[in-house]
């Protein structure tokens, strides 16, 4: 356990070391000019330092799983999908905010309607790894993350009224915490699995509660506080990419963790 948290320490150094070491290139890059990036772009900067955290993530989540027991490899991959994806995105996005000044939401859409299922699959394959689980679990997690995401959006579009899409959308989102506290998950967690993976799904739990809370307030604030999206962008987008890195890096981080516990002992 201490080697181990030793291990994790120094990992989580090195992450944090590439992720600081950027601004210093991103500086050094920023040139007048238009479609660069300056020095001053709180939003850009923030972009580019996240899209260098993703990809250092993503590198070591595949390579990690050469060393965890079998059953543990998939959901290491899909840590390093997860991250992948959003890099991708986030290269994307700056340069859109680069270039224009604006985000818009519908690139941040495009990513969850990939990387949030994959987050919500991670309860179950870290179950699934310890002990049997129901396939259930999986389609409520699938169901309740695709009304959550396509609500949203649908509000966010101007298709459904603001309001209804904000209330069928958070309904989605408490029907997700529902089975994962007091649903057939929560209670396989507690009754089936051991300590490191109980606490990792205690973790990712909270995460799916306090965590992902950014984004619907988020939109309260966008469309349901009197304000304009586009008012709030800077702010808004400055706070969504914090977020990414706890909601995508930090989730992930949490199930290596578990994973190397589980695989190292006998
Ligand atoms: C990596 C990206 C993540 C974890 C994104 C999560 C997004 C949400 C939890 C969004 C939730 C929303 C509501 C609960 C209501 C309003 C509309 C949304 C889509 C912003």
């Amino acid at each position: 356990m201490i080697t181990y948290t030793k291990s994790l320490l120094a990992k989580v150094g090195v992450m944090l070391a590439l992720c600081f070491l950027t601004p210093g290139t991103v500086l050094a890059a920023a040139s007048p000019g238009s479609g660069n990036l300056k020095a001053d772009d709180l939003v850009g900067v923030s972009f580019w330092v996240i899209s260098m955290a993703l990809v250092a993530a993503t590198a070591f989540f595949f390579v990690e799983t050469q060393r965890v027991k079998p059953k543990w490899k998939t959901s290491l991959t899909v840590s390093g999908l997860v991250t992948l994806v959003a890099a991708t995105h986030y290269f994307y996005m700056r340069d859109v905010w680069v270039s224009t000044g604006s985000t818009p939401t519908v690139f941040r859409y495009i990513d969850w309607l990939i990387t949030v299922p994959l987050l919500m699959v991670e309860f179950y394959l870290i179950l699934s790894a310890v002990t049997k689980v129901s396939g259930g679990v999986f389609w409520r997690l699938m169901i309740g993350t695709l009304v959550m995401l396509i609500f949203g959006y649908l509000g966010e579009a101007g298709v459904v009224n603001t309001w209804l899409a904000f209330i069928i959308s958070m309904t989605g989102w408490f029907y997700i915490i529902y089975e994962i506290y007091a649903g057939e998950a929560g209670k396989i967690s507690v009754e089936s699995a051991p300590p490191a993976v109980q606490s990792a799904f205690k973790l990712m739990r909270s995460i799916v509660v306090f965590g992902w809370a950014i984004y619907p307030i988020g939109y309260f604030l966008g469309y349901l506080a009197g304000g304009k999206p586009e008012d709030s962008a800077v702010m808004l987008n400055v706070v969504y990419n914090l977020a990414d890195v706890v909601n995508k890096i930090g989730f992930g981080v949490i199930i290596w963790a578990a994973a190397v516990s589980e695989s190292d002992k006998n």
